[in-house]
């Protein structure tokens, strides 16, 4: 009588244990990925990342589990490509143009009146994209997709209306090829990541900037600047990659899904870039920044530094780059 009781009892032992170790299988069979973006909840870059990391849950049943840490929270902007690379992390996102030490292509992403608007910049994505991931490549890295900003314009104390009167600024910086401008601008770079733009004008390290109507919002420009002038220069990217290691350690469907999330990220992200452009740029007027359009006399000498910049470029860039403006120019 006794045994029997007992066998009852472990039986129901056994299959409390086998569902729980169930639960506890499945559960870990789960993937979860840390990614750091760079930038704040307010950006379309950002909401565009949250939604490929709820297309990549969701197309997977939860297998792969995405977690967004943004606004450099978990890395700072210059440390995330590293921390991909290595394997700290097994993807992230960040800005093409910071890597322009690393290769020319990176570069490309920020040379004025190259490509200055969606259509021409999706053109130019379009003719450098596989020399970017050929480079990605290179570092364990496969790209998954990249993302315009708003094209990029000044923030000024004083009305602008020639080149004349950047002379001698202190001009933020974000990338090589921006402190390049700022040099035959004879203004003076400082590289300064974007949670920092406000200590920076507060301190008066910078006076100007160039960027996006979105990050003059989110930095809150007209606490220190009343002026933006919308030459609308360059359309830089963001872009989201992974370590191939880690991406090849998944299953085959969850890669394809991940993939196909990707692609879809694309395409939804260079639709969100233009609706981000007229927000943004309303919302800068809404507080109080004069908003206005570039003389032809500014636009026509900042051409002409967008010529030489290229020039400078084609001759780093060597017989790739060439093979990219070839296949841009088509
Ligand atoms: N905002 C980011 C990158 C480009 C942009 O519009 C920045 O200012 O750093």
């Amino acid at each position: 009588m006794s045994i029997k009781i007992k066998s009852n009892n472990g039986l129901l032992t056994t299959v409390v244990t086998a569902v729980t170790l169930l639960a506890a299988t499945s559960a870990t069979a789960a993937t979860k990925w840390d990614m750091p973006t760079p930038y704040g909840d307010g950006y379309h870059q950002t909401i565009n990342v949250r939604a490929f990391a709820a297309d990549v849950k969701a197309a997977t049943d939860g297998e792969l589990d995405i977690v967004v840490h943004s606004g450099a929270s978990l890395f700072k902007h210059p440390e995330i490509h590293r921390a991909v690379r290595t394997g700290q992390v097994p993807i992230g996102e960040m800005f093409m143009g910071v890597l322009g030490n690393d290769d020319p292509v990176f570069k490309l992403d920020n040379i004025p009146f190259l490509a200055s608007d969606f259509s021409q910049a999706k053109d130019l994505w379009d003719a450098s994209r596989s020399a970017v991931e050929d480079v990605m490549a290179s570092n364990g890295l496969q790209l998954l997709y990249a993302v315009p900003w708003p094209g990029q314009s000044f923030y000024t104390k004083d009305p602008i209306s020639s080149i004349a009167d950047l002379k001698g600024l202190k001009m933020r910086a974000y990338s090589p090829t921006t402190s390049r401008l700022a040099v035959l601008l004879e203004s003076t770079p400082t590289t300064v990541q974007v949670p920092e733009i406000p200590q920076a004008f507060g301190a008066g390290i910078i006076n100007a900037m160039i960027t996006s109507p979105s990050t003059g919002v989110s930095s809150q420009a007209w606490d220190f600047v009343r002026h933006y002038t919308d030459v609308q220069a360059w359309i830089p990217k963001n872009m989201v990659f992974v370590n191939n290691k880690a991406f090849k350690r998944l299953d085959a469907d969850v890669q394809k899904a991940v993939l196909a999330a990707a692609s879809k990220a694309e395409t939804r992200g260079w639709e969100m870039a233009v609706e981000e452009t007229r927000i943004k740029t309303e919302s800068l007027g809404a507080n109080g920044m004069v908003v206005v359009q570039p003389s032809a006399e500014l636009q026509t000498a900042l051409k002409a530094i967008g010529s030489t910049m290229a020039a400078e470029w084609a001759a780093e860039a060597g017989a790739s780059g060439a093979k990219i403006m070839a296949e841009y120019q088509k």
